[in-house]
């Protein structure tokens, strides 16, 4: 870091972003400058950033810099030199252990630099060694983690709304998902607050998924706008409270994994989930013993490239918090 003058004191850091979007859905890679996370896996780096450099999520990712919708993600070199890149996924709320369109974000971000070309690449996360395919026309299909529906079926009691019943199903993140929703764009407004009333109630009535872990994700499931176009249409929530404007990549891993066990969807076949903003992923699995791999397609398109500023006198150079979010 130097700094220079510049009417008051600059810090003009290393650190590099790339801006791209996948499917409606921002992704901001940090391809330099970042502090050293050490040499251990991609969980224990993502602990070290957690406790010693969290400084660096809130900075890029809460406004005035982000938004929160914004998914961050540094990357990082990997322990596996047949992996491309190690990748540590974040935002606003905190840390994510996949990321499906953050992934396709990461690897058109890395055809963009130069760094790849058509082909199938593999990526350290913290939660396994994922893989993608960067394909000619420059859509990527994502090969996630094994997934799969923990429990079906699922009550819970959510003020104002009732009862609501669904499946939870692991895709890299925890997932509850309801089915027979009314899922439109022009419902936004009641969407985000039924979808976080459930999250409310999940956590209130302790419900979690198979390691513990919060259910972070919830997803609400209705007709696609256009049954030529796709088989359903999603609105996904996620944990910073604002939804996903893509189809999801972990959602759409974790709504096959629900399908795959309902015998919905037979392995190799497609599924086509459309987002609340009209994109769509193709998505289709393999059986494993303890569940599925999910195949997820889509495209992302860089926006900005950037290096960032932090100015010493700025007193939101770290972001600003919202009130109320850790
Ligand atoms: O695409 O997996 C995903 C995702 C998770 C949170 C936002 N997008």
């Amino acid at each position: 870091m130097d700094y220079e003058p510049w009417g008051c004191n600059r810090l003009v850091t290393s650190i590099k972003y790339i801006d791209s979007h996948t499917g409606g859905e921002p992704t901001r890679v940090v391809h330099s400058g970042t502090p050293d996370l050490g040499n251990g896996s991609m969980a224990e780096r993502l602990e070290i950033m957690k406790t010693e450099h969290d400084w660096l999520r809130q900075a890029l990712i809460l406004e005035p810099r982000g938004y929160d919708w914004l998914v961050g993600a540094v990357l990082q070199t990997p322990c596996d030199s047949s992996c491309a890149a190690g990748i540590i996924f974040f935002n606003n709320a905190g840390y994510l252990g996949m990321c499906g369109h953050g992934l396709i974000g990461v690897v058109d971000t890395l055809a963009f630099l130069g760094q790849i070309s058509a082909g199938e690449q593999r990526f350290e996360t913290s939660v396994g060694v994922v893989s993608a395919i960067l394909h000619e026309d420059r859509t990527v299909s994502i090969k996630n983690v094994v997934s799969y529906r923990y429990r079906q079926q699922v009550s819970v009691d959510v003020s104002n709304e009732g009862r609501v019943t669904g499946d939870i199903a692991w895709g890299g993140n925890w997932f509850f998902l309801v089915g027979d929703e009314e899922v439109d764009p022009s419902g936004i407004d009641r969407l985000l607050t039924r979808s976080r009333r459930i999250m409310t109630a999940l956590v209130d009535q302790q419900i979690k998924g198979s390691d513990g872990g919060k259910i972070d994700h919830i997803e609400l499931f209705g007709e696609p706008s256009d049954a030529a176009k796709a088989d359903s249409r999603s609105f996904v929530l996620c944990p910073g409270g604002e939804y996903d404007r893509s189809p999801c990549g972990t959602g759409t891993s974790a709504k096959l994994a629900c399908l795959a066990a309902d015998a919905k969807l037979a392995p190799g076949d497609v599924w086509r989930q459309e987002s609340i903003v009209g994109s769509v992923f193709e998505g289709s699995y393999q059986n494993v013993t303890d569940g599925i791999v999910p195949t997820i397609r889509g495209r992302a398109h860089v926006t900005a490239e950037i290096s960032c500023v932090i100015n010493d006198d700025d007193p939101f150079r770290f972001g600003v918090r919202t009130p109320g979010v850790e």
